[in-house]
């Protein structure tokens, strides 16, 4: 027996066996509840990182947790294993990206399995494997069939420096979400999703995530932006008349002017007249369409020497163009209220634009020279509104406008079409053959997949692009065979990641995306764990695909993941770890020094699963040792105890029955703290759970083994003293075993178990056991206080007499000698007359 825990030797050995063995393959039809644990799949950049390890060690925590409550679980892994930084590495070092991913996915599954989470690696897969991106572009097929996916020319977010289009989402602050370049615009065909089509049952659908995070669903909530307001028309002489949609329709006296995006029909129009227009929309034209990048440029504009007849007063009103005034949105014409509206304010004193107030607060005044005023209040200066409130107002110019036939009530979306295309080389590719007779021509079902061609060699500072690839683009057009052209754009890699959570359920299904059956057994996923990072993008594309699918009659559920947890940065000294910080901690190196066991117990118990976590060695340190703690502990109770578990059950029963006090105070520690620890991680309060365990590890410490009972208990006699540390520390590894499984396994076996700790069912607690109180009980020889006891209240005399006797001190006195009379006054005092 080993006096020394050899975190290596022991976690080489079990991850061994649990691989030998199977230990973590799914189970199916055991009879067991099933239950679908998913972490966020990584992308493979070569190297495991701290944010993975925190992420990966919480879900495997719940995976082992949930077996040994008896589920049937399913925790799968697999490679988000398309995208640019593969490129990259390709322009740098002229290997080829699948080479390089390949090699990075080798790398990195050898770095989880030295983690040892409890994967069912049987089931791994690549996004960028033919047999998974086949059923993706099958999907699409579906999708263009079904007008889900369309195609359409647009201005776009181009990255200057990646050479790609970006989606809305994946412009921060006008800058690439990754190269961090600003983002030009430019209009080209580009292939959509209408998940727009979507967007009120994905805010809806919001409402029903009970185990969602409140800021995810905010985030969603406000990215999807729904808006309600009225949409009028402004007629405009020799022209079509102007939309504009408003959520202020309380304010339409107040209009000083109309303003258009400088892309509207209505600027183009007055550019070819005038060259002030013209140069202005040109200048226009080449700033970010984002919103974050209006709202922070300087609202500029020009008078376009049209105007526009107010739809309530008669008015003739002047129509400028703006570059505050998207296209994208709404109709993309807004009317100017500078009295209420502190970006039309800015704008109309900037150009000496009348500013006309109309609503007034219900109370006081308001200086209106000073700037907008922007609440609700009583209407003024509004003809046939006057008097209303703002709320009252909404409904009748609403209702005014429809009788009139200018306009009406109408909805607005922040939420945009998903534009998926990338003209990059490592994606997967659109399956559409254009031919110059037939047109955009979908591959038929049976040539997928459209394979990426994987063969090929980019010299170091090409951007490679399938565009590039003459053998790849040219194809008999599928319809008529004629010479035709294939699509050379490849898909967002957020695609592949919208369904993956669905592959899993039979990842070598080949008559489909996936097995009906299976996925009615495991979906929705029960718990996801990842990123707040993917907030948005990620959770709500998945949440759109799963309802397309829904619609195609692929699947028989709306929501993809049941509850999420998300969890939080891990930093090191307050500064998020990242490679350009140079703050990066070595998963690799950490658990060469302390053992697996010991990093994924600090990751757990350093902060809330949801709260940033600082790093510090020293937390690791202070992990080995409280494991190192246990192991002592075991190595006392195995030279006391008989290893024979024939009598474990009744010993138990003699414990509860002649047990002494430390043992009634280890025995109740040891259930509270189970309880303690269950309810913990099913909330996932695991820094709780692990400083629970700690506790009870240190409560060992003091429990002493000297004074020891004997019980004849079958053909033995035995120690019910050694026993009970023996049966606090069998508990105590069945609790740790989801978050230190190498180490328990080895203890586990230690103590005699035959079968594998990770095989064991979750223990229970006895609420009757815990924090019994206790007295204080004396303890005479011959009516002279020899020793106090701590004893528990309503202790039988019986069990007062036993513990007297077995007391050290009062052993000293009575040892050989006759004991004429005992007198146990109950609950207070014993009296040994020798
Ligand atoms: C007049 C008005 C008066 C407005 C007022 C606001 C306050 P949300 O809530 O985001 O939907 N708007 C409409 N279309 C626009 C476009 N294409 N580009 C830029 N701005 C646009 O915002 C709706 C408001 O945003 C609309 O209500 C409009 O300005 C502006 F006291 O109309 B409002
Ligand atoms: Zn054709």
């Amino acid at each position: 027996m080993p006096e020394i825990y050899n975190h290596k030797t022991a976690e080489e050995k079990w991850q061994g066996k649990w691989e030998r063995e199977g230990f973590h393959k799914t189970a199916s039809g055991s009879g067991g509840k099933p239950f679908y644990i998913l972490e966020m799949f990584p992308y493979p950049s070569g190297r495991i990182h701290m944010g993975h390890v925190r992420n990966y060690t919480i879900g495997d925590v719940i995976a082992r947790y949930k077996r040994a409550r008896g589920f049937d679980v399913l925790h799968p892994i697999g490679w988000d294993a398309f995208g640019l930084p593969a490129e990259n590495a390709a322009i740098q070092n002229g290997v080829s990206p699948a080479e390089w991913t390949k090699t990075n996915i080798a790398q990195m599954s050898a770095q989880l399995k030295k983690l040892g989470f409890s994967y069912d690696w049987s089931r791994e897969i690549a996004t960028c494997d033919p047999s998974y991106y086949k059923w993706e572009q099958w999907l699409f097929v579906r999708m263009l069939e079904k007008g889900l996916a369309y195609r359409k020319k647009t201005f776009v977010n181009w990255d200057p420096k990646d050479k790609t289009v970006l989606a809305n989402e994946q412009v921060i602050d006008g800058k690439g979400w990754r190269s961090g370049a600003p983002v030009e615009r430019r209009e080209i065909e580009q292939w959509f999703l209408r998940i727009s089509d979507y967007a009120d049952e994905l805010l809806d659908g919001l409402g029903s995530l009970e185990r969602w995070p409140d800021s995810v669903k905010t985030m969603q909530s406000n990215w999807i932006g729904r808006s309600a307001g009225v949409e009028m028309e402004f007629e405009i002489e020799g022209a079509k008349p102007v939309r504009v949609f408003t959520t202020r329709p309380d304010t339409v006296m107040g209009v000083s002017c109309v303003v258009v995006a400088p892309e509207h029909p209505v600027a183009a129009a007055a550019a070819l007249r005038d060259e002030k227009v013209a140069a202005f929309v040109r200048e226009a034209g080449s700033l970010p369409a984002t919103e974050a990048g209006m709202e922070s440029a300087e609202k500029k504009g020009v008078a376009l020497g049209v105007s526009a007849r107010h739809p309530v007063s008669g008015e003739d009103i002047p129509v400028w163009t703006a570059n505050f005034v998207l296209m994208s949105y709404g109709s993309g014409a807004v009317m100017c209220v500078p009295a209420h509206d502190r970006r039309d304010f800015d704008f109309a004193v900037k150009y000496g634009i009348a500013v006309r107030q109309v609503v007034f607060p219900p109370e006081g005044d308001f200086d209106i020279s000073s700037g907008a005023y922007t609440g609700e209040g009583v209407l003024k200066n509004s003809g046939p509104f006057d008097g209303l409130s703002s709320a009252g107002a909404f409904e009748r110019v609403a209702d005014f406008l429809k009788s009139e036939g200018r306009g009406g009530r109408a909805t607005n979306y922040r939420l945009r079409d998903w534009g998926i295309s990338r003209q990059r080389y490592w994606g997967a590719p659109v399956p559409v053959i254009h031919c110059a007779g037939c047109g955009a021509v979908p591959v038929p079902d049976e040539d997928l997949p459209v394979c990426l061609p994987e063969d090929v060699k980019f010299s170091p500072g090409e951007i490679p692009s399938l565009a590039s690839l003459e053998s790849f683009v040219s194809a008999p057009c599928p319809r008529c065979g004629a010479d035709a052209r294939r699509d050379t754009d490849t898909m967002d890699t957020f695609v592949e990641s919208s369904w993956y959570f669905l592959r899993y359920v039979s990842p070598d299904f080949e008559e489909g995306m996936f097995d009906r059956e299976e996925a009615r057994r495991w979906l929705p996923v029960n718990q996801y764990v990842g990123g707040v990072e993917h907030a948005i993008l990620h959770l709500l594309y998945s949440r759109f695909f799963v309802r397309a699918m829904r619609d195609l009659g692929l699947c028989d559920f709306d929501e993809p993941f049941s509850a999420l947890l998300t969890q939080g940065m891990v930093t090191k000294d307050g500064a998020k770890m990242s490679k350009s910080l140079g703050n990066t901690v070595d998963p690799d190196e950490m658990i060469e020094k302390y053992g697996a066991d010991a990093v994924r117990l600090f990751i757990l118990f350093a902060a809330p699963a949801e709260k940033s976590l600082d790093w510090n060695e020293k937390g690791i340190e202070g992990m080995s040792r409280f494991l190192r703690r246990l192991w002592n502990h075991t190595q006392k109770s195995l030279t006391y105890y008989l290893q024979d578990d024939r009598y474990r059950d009744e010993l138990m029963e003699l414990i509860k029955k002649y047990g002494s006090t430390q043992e009634f105070t280890l025995n109740s520690k040891v259930n509270e703290t189970i309880e303690k620890v269950t309810e913990d991680i099913e909330n996932f309060h695991f820094n709780t759970a692990i400083a629970a365990m700690m506790e009870l590890v240190n409560d060992m410490g003091r429990f002493s083994l000297t004074g020891d009972m004997f019980v004849d208990v079958g053909d033995e006699r035995i120690s019910t003293n050694t026993f009970c540390l023996y049966s606090a520390i069998l508990k105590t590894v069945q609790m740790l075993s989801p978050m230190a499984p190498h180490f328990a396994e080895e203890v586990w076996e230690m103590l005699g178990n035959k079968k594998s700790v990770s095989l064991e069912e979750w223990p229970k607690w006895d609420s009757s056991l815990i924090g019994s109180e206790t007295v204080e009980v004396v303890f005479q020889v011959n009516g002279k206080t020899r020793a106090q006891a701590q004893m528990e209240v309503g202790a039988s005399d019986e069990l007062l007499e036993i513990a007297a006797k077995n007391n050290d001190r009062v052993k000293k006195h009575i040892e050989g000698k006759e004991i004429k009379k005992v007198i146990v006054v109950s609950g207070k005092l014993v009296n040994i007359v020798v």
